[in-house]
């Protein structure tokens, strides 16, 4: 089963609810809980917001479940997921103590893309480090601290309506990991032609669901994974660092299995590390 730990603890991130504690064998909804009590929790702030759905009640929404329903993608990678007889979708995993979307703008699949940006480890000479201990050299990757937890975690992010998975992944990383939106545009111009190419060529690590301590019972993450490798330390290699958007902060972070990084993603590195050889 996917992984689903996440999703299941203690308080809402952003809020004082408290999830309803669903015990490891009663999260698929193949298994019957006549005790299941999960808390409502919409957060106020998606209320009018152009990037998130009404309530499923509102007589003008008429979404279209499992399909790509007028630029949004409400298509899982799971499969067909289940709209139960109030009209609200389930999510793939089971139960996470929470009915409502929490702080998700979408009911059903929200989905996201996440730029897994490497290099190996130099030192001051140029020399990539070995680790002693497996003979394997060390890799480093772009880590953005969340601004919403604190926690370090790869800059994904949404992707908008409309838009391709590949632009989310450029658009994304230049926003958060190179404070792309404080710049101009003649700046933004050249940062775009330095790194286009790069985005190109990337290896896909993970497609699906994502354990986001954001999920609920009828809103979820998902997200596609890809590796952009600088093998020469050449491309993002020489660029500046900047935090921006909803980053706190940047920088090129040592792989190993210390790592301890927002949602599942932790696990989207260790998968990058396998298919590198790398260091873990
Ligand atoms: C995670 O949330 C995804 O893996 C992605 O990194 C991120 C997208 O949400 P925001 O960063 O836009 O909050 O589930
Ligand atoms: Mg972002
Ligand atoms: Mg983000």
């Amino acid at each position: 089963r996917m992984l689903h730990q996440k999703c299941r603890q203690g308080l809402y991130p952003s809020s004082n609810v408290k999830r309803f504690a669903v015990p490891e064998e009663r999260v698929p909804w193949t298994v019957d809980y006549p005790e299941y009590k999960p808390v409502a929790y919409t957060a106020n702030v998606l209320k009018g917001k152009p990037w998130a759905d009404p309530e499923i009640n509102e007589p003008t929404f008429k979404p279209k479940w499992n399909t790509v329903d007028d630029k949004v993608n409400r298509k899982s990678f799971t499969g067909d997921y289940i709209v139960n007889a109030d009209g609200y979708p389930l999510n793939p995993v089971g139960r996470t103590g929470i009915v409502g979307r929490g702080l998700l703008g979408r009911w059903g699949p929200n989905h996201a893309a996440d730029p897994i940006v490497t290099r190996w480890k130099r030192d001051n000479t140029g020399t990539v480090e070995i680790n002693k201990n497996t003979g394997k050299p060390v890799l480093q990757f772009v880590a953005i601290q969340r601004r919403d937890s604190g926690e370090w975690a790869i800059p994904g992010g949404m992707v908008d309506p409309n838009e391709t998975v590949s632009a989310t992944l450029m658009r994304e990383f230049m926003e958060e990991a190179l404070n792309f939106l404080e710049m101009d545009d003649t700046e933004r111009k050249v940062l775009q032609n330095s790194i286009m190419e790069f985005f190109t060529k990337g290896d896909e690590i993970y497609k699906g669901y994502v354990d986001d301590p954001r999920n609920t019972d009828n809103a979820w993450m998902e997200t596609v994974a890809i590796n952009f490798h600088d093998e020469e330390n050449n491309v993002v290699g020489k660029l500046a660092l900047k935090a921006g958007d909803d980053a706190r902060n940047v920088r090129w972070m040592d792989v190993n299995k210390e790592i301890n990084l927002y949602a599942n993603h932790s696990e989207f590195v260790r998968k990058t590390v396998l298919q590198r050889n790398a260091h873990w």
